[in-house]
């Protein structure tokens, strides 16, 4: 029988604190393609560039790697529901781990502000929904609480089981790879992504496995940005809503990164992510929610900023797939609706159309 992909747990256990005795709630997540991306590559005048494309997940979203880990433990402590804060992305993987855990889920999202495919996750893997008055800073304060005082399990990124899954996707890297990229950028928000991979990559130096920490990059939207501004952002906006985030819980584990791996945090204006979005499917051929193409978006304001000279190996995570928030791809430039022509049922009308003449 051909071989399958196991899931992350499975295909670390070593590097994992699991035994095989242990249960295992996975759907399957990890293993995700690092596809090289040269258009990537010449617009930001680096060597290569490989782009790890999280949005292949189950549930869409690399929040997969962690949710495996913290159900499977919330399982193995007798949990019967878990909890979680989320912009759109955690709230549909806690809901679809919980089902195949055979658990129920409650999901605080910030009211109307996440996107609707990640809503319909949510709602069809039968999350109990609620939408708080508040912002997702709110939302965690809350699900903290609740965890705290009530029989319900916190799968956010605060609870350190959920880093333990994430950090694999740096595994997956240098697996490919056969070494560190100099540099690894990625979208920030929580600051659980990057707290997980650099604890991965710590790993994997200790290891012997790769011979150098690659810098780590963590890009905000410039509207929600408390990295850059140097503390918490009150009111955070920006279009990109999965990271719409204005006190992150990883605060001190995201400086970590930063000063471990001479890395950087940067901010981008939604105009920017927007752009990066269209420039990811119209040149890469990967569709992207529009916060995963904040990473790349990041790097190439550095790289006119002549940041990146004489970079080899360069990696973005890109952390959701576009299906989730398809809204913008439908917009242009102008944030016009684009809407395909109509044509009559007739191959003429048809070439017509498209400026074809007939073959001779
Ligand atoms: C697509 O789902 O916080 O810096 O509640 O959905 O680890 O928070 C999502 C975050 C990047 C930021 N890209 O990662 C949530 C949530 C996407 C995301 C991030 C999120 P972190």
């Amino acid at each position: 029988m051909a071989h399958q992909w196991r899931g992350v747990i499975r295909e670390y256990i070593d590097r994992l604190p699991f035994e095989a005795s242990d249960p295992i709630v996975t759907l399957g997540e990890g293993g995700t393609p690092l596809l090289e991306a040269p258009a990537l590559a010449k617009l930001l005048d680096v060597g290569n560039v490989h782009l790890k494309f999280e949005g292949m997940n189950p549930t869409g979203s690399f929040k997969d790697r962690g949710m495996t880990t913290a159900v499977s433990k919330a399982k193995a402590r007798g949990a019967q529901a878990v909890i979680a804060a989320s912009t759109g992305n955690t709230s549909a993987s806690a809901a679809a781990y919980a089902v195949k855990a055979g658990m129920t889920s409650v999901v605080l999202v910030p009211a109307g502000k996440i996107s609707w495919g990640k809503l319909s996750q949510a709602v069809a893997h039968k999350a109990q929904i609620l939408q708080v008055k508040g912002n997702f800073d709110d939302c965690l304060r809350l699900a903290r609480e609740l965890s705290d005082n009530y029989p319900v399990f916190l799968v956010n990124s605060v609870n350190p089981d959920r880093l333990q899954g994430q950090k694999t996707a740096a595994f997956e890297v240098v697996d490919v790879l056969g070494q560190a990229p100099d540099l690894h950028a990625m979208p920030l928000g929580n600051a659980g992504n990057i707290s997980a991979y650099h604890l991965g990559y710590r790993e994997d130096l200790e290891l012997g496995r790769i011979k150098k920490l690659p810098r780590l990059f963590g890009i905000q939207a410039e509207g929600s940005a408390p990295f850059t501004k140097g503390g918490p952002v009150a009111k955070p906006e920006t279009i990109a809503t999965a990271i719409r985030i204005g006190n992150p819980a990883s605060w001190d584990l995201a400086q970590a990164a930063k000063t471990d791996t001479n890395g950087g945090f940067g901010a981008v204006s939604d105009k920017e992510i927007l752009w990066m979005h269209r420039f990811l499917s119209q040149e890469t051929g990967v569709f992207v929610e529009p916060s995963s193409a904040t990473g790349a978006a990041g790097l190439y304001k550095l790289s006119k900023q002549g940041e990146l000279k004489g970079l080899d190996q360069v990696v973005i995570t890109v952390t959701g797939h576009g299906l989730k928030d398809p809204d913008w791809a439908l917009k242009d430039d102008r944030g016009k609706k684009i809407k395909p022509r109509k044509v009559a049922a007739a191959a003429v009308a048809v070439a017509g159309l498209l400026g074809l003449e007939k073959n001779r």
